[in-house]
Parts: structure tokens; C-alpha cells; sequence
């Protein structure tokens, strides 16, 4: 699989191109204007080497002529990391800056998981959740279902069983079972579950908490694309020296998850914490939200087991990760 990006002053113009130098089995991956729409730019694949080779050895009229004909083939290094990230609906743009930092590595002796563990080092950036006692309090937010309350119950269990007191808080009162899924592992766990009826309450709600190692805040799942709701986030994300984690499944649409996670980075958001890793195979949905808004990746949730722990997400990790395509087939 080959990828290459062409520049034209129009679709027609770029479409031509990319059937001149590609034929007809290219595939178009992404496709986007630039300089204020005067550009049109497309990025085209196609599997046929040998038509990669003639469009590199013999450019086209049209590419020699065309003001803004400006082809940009990949070296052979970064097909297997191509294949690699087509195979998970990595997004056009974000391949490509997986490719420039790949650029420096060609013809290293080191593997293609090790490669792209330095790359995903490079590109992307890494926070875990705290280890030991932190007075931040950690809200988490995502959209509904996302696994924000499985896994504040699985944070803090793991809390009690390092020895840590945590305080937890619900900020989901209006739907209908939101404390009450919490309040059963926080009985179990003997913590008393305090809720919140609106943002503001927040405040006061922590400094009523007597001693606590860690404050864990439990949210509604957010409706991005309604303003009440932002607004309602916004407010709990203003709590002064708080961590805002967005909580997201691993896999599902690349480039909407990126949107979701640039809203949510709009709104205060400092880290992504991946979930449903178990149950995901594809992870372009991660990649396309991490690499767009640059916030980090802390731990991962791969099981619904809250006795399960949490799996730090490092570049090893994830590059084991998208090679295998599973998590079960990858150590921490
Ligand atoms: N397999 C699997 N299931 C998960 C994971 N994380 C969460 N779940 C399940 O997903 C469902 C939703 O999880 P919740 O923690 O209730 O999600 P939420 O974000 O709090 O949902 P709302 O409060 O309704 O917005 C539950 O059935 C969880 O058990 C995971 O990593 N793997
Ligand atoms: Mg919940």
C-alpha cells in the first residue's frame, strides 16, 4: 500500500492527477483545501507498485505543468506503518505526522513495534493517573456510556486496596440510577458517596469532605453538541487545580471522536483515559482524538470488571497494541 498526496487548484484538476499517476484502483483517503480553499489537496492510495514506480520515474505533464502540482511519494520504509494505520481508520492527516516522525528511523535495525513505539513517543504524550495520594481532584467526562462510572469504581478500588482513602462525588443526579450505580461499589468499598444537585455545589462539596488521599468526581455523560450540557461541564471543569479526564472508548469513528475530543479539550479536559479496549480491535478512533488535541493518554480500561486494574497506557503498549490489533495479545 502506497500513499501519495497531490496538490491542485481544483477537485477536477486533483482527481485527474491522481488517475493519471495511480489509475484507476487508487482510493482516495482524505481530501482537503488549504490557503483560505484555493488548494484542493488529496491524498490517494493504491496497492499496485508498479504503478507507484511509474508515477516516480515518469511524472505526468500535467504534474510537471500545473502551478500547484506538488506530488509526495513515501519511502518504502513507512509502508508497513501505512498498512498498519490504514488497517485502523487512521485518519489521512494523522498518518502523515505519524510518517514524518517516522522519517528519521528508516533503515534502523529496530523492528516495526519498536519503531512505533518511538514514534507514538514521539507524536503523542503519556500521563498516568496518579499512584499515590493527590489533592487534584479528578473529574471524569465523556459522552454517555463512555465507562466514566466503571471506572472511578475501579480507581478507587484500587485506592482502598493501596491503603488510600478516597472521596467520591456524583455530579449525575438528574438521570434516572446515576448515584445509585456508584453507591453500590461505594458501600461495598465503605466510602460514603456524596452527590452534587448542580455545578456550583462542587466546590463546597470538597471542602466538606473532612480528609480524603484522592477526590474522584463522577459526571453525566455529555451530549457535545448541546450547549446546556457544555456549559453544565464547563462550570465543573472550572473547579480551581482540577484534572479533567476525558473518557473514551478506544475504537468507533476516527474522525468524529477527534471532533468530540476537541470539544471536550475545548471545555477543560486535560487527559484521555481509553476504555472498551476489550472489546475494540480497530484504534484509529484513539489515535485521531490524541493526535488532534495533543492531550495525553493515561491509563487504559480493557475489562467491565471493576476488580480488573487499570492498564497504563505506554508507547509500548499501545504499539503492541495496534500491531496485534487486541489487547489480549499484548502485556502491560
Ligand atoms: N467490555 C468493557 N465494558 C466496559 C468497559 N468500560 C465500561 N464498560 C461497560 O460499559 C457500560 C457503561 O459503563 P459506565 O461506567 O456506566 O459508563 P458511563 O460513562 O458512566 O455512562 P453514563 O453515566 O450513562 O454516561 C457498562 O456496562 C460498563 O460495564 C471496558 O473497558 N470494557
Ligand atoms: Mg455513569
Amino acid at each position: 500500500m502506497r500513499l501519495k498526496t497531490f496538490h491542485a487548484s481544483s477537485m477536477v484538476e486533483a482527481m485527474r492527477q491522481v488517475r493519471e499517476a495511480l489509475g484507476d484502483d487508487a482510493i482516495i483517503v482524505s481530501s482537503r483545501t488549504e490557503n483560505g480553499g484555493s488548494v484542493v489537496r488529496l491524498t490517494a492510495a493504491i496497492d499496485e507498485d508498479e504503478h507507484m514506480d511509474r508515477a516516480a520515474h515518469q511524472p505526468s505533464e500535467t504534474q510537471k505543468d500545473a502551478p500547484f502540482s506538488k506530488p509526495t511519494s513515501i519511502p518504502d520504509a513507512g509502508e508497513e506503518l501505512i498498512e498498519i494505520l490504514l488497517r485502523h481508520g487512521t485518519p489521512a492527516a494523522v498518518t502523515e505526522r505519524f510518517l514524518s516522525a517516522a522519517a528519521p528511523m528508516a533503515g534502523t535495525e529496530n523492528s516495526m513495534e519498536e519503531r512505533l513505539a518511538a514514534i507514538l513517543s514521539d507524536v503523542l504524550s503519556f500521563k498516568p493517573l496518579p499512584r499515590g495520594p493527590s489533592p487534584r481532584p479528578l473529574v471524569f467526562t465523556g459522552l454517555p456510556g463512555a465507562g466514566k462510572t466503571l471506572s472511578i469504581a475501579r480507581f478507587a478500588t484500587q485506592a482502598v486496596m493501596a491503603g488510600l482513602k478516597p472521596a467520591v462525588i456524583s455530579a449525575d443526579t438528574i438521570r434516572a440510577g446515576g448515584t445509585e450505580q456508584l453507591e453500590a461499589f461505594t458501600r461495598i468499598l465503605k466510602i460514603k458517596l456524596m452527590t452534587i444537585e448542580d455545578p456550583d455545589a462542587l466546590e463546597d462539596a470538597l471542602a466538606a469532605i473532612p480528609a480524603a488521599d484522592l477526590f474522584l468526581i463522577d459526571t453525566p455523560g455529555i451530549n457535545p453538541f448541546n450547549a446546556d450540557e457544555r456549559l453544565m461541564l464547563r462550570k465543573l471543569l472550572s473547579l480551581p487545580g482540577c484534572d479533567g479526564i476525558l473518557v473514551m472508548p478506544g475504537s468507533g469513528d476516527p474522525i468524529e471522536a477527534a471532533e468530540n475530543a476537541q470539544t471536550f479539550l475545548d471545555l477543560g479536559v486535560s487527559r484521555i483515559m481509553p476504555t472498551r479496549l476489550d472489546i475494540s480491535r480497530r484504534f484509529g478512533a484513539l489515535l485521531a482524538a490524541t493526535e488532534t488535541t495533543r492531550l495525553p493518554l493515561c491509563d487504559a480500561s480493557a475489562s467491565p470488571k471493576v476488580t480488573d486494574p487499570f492498564i497504563e497506557t505506554t508507547p509500548k503498549y499501545l504499539a503492541g497494541l495496534l500491531a496485534a490489533g487486541s489487547p489480549l495479545e499484548v502485556s502491560p
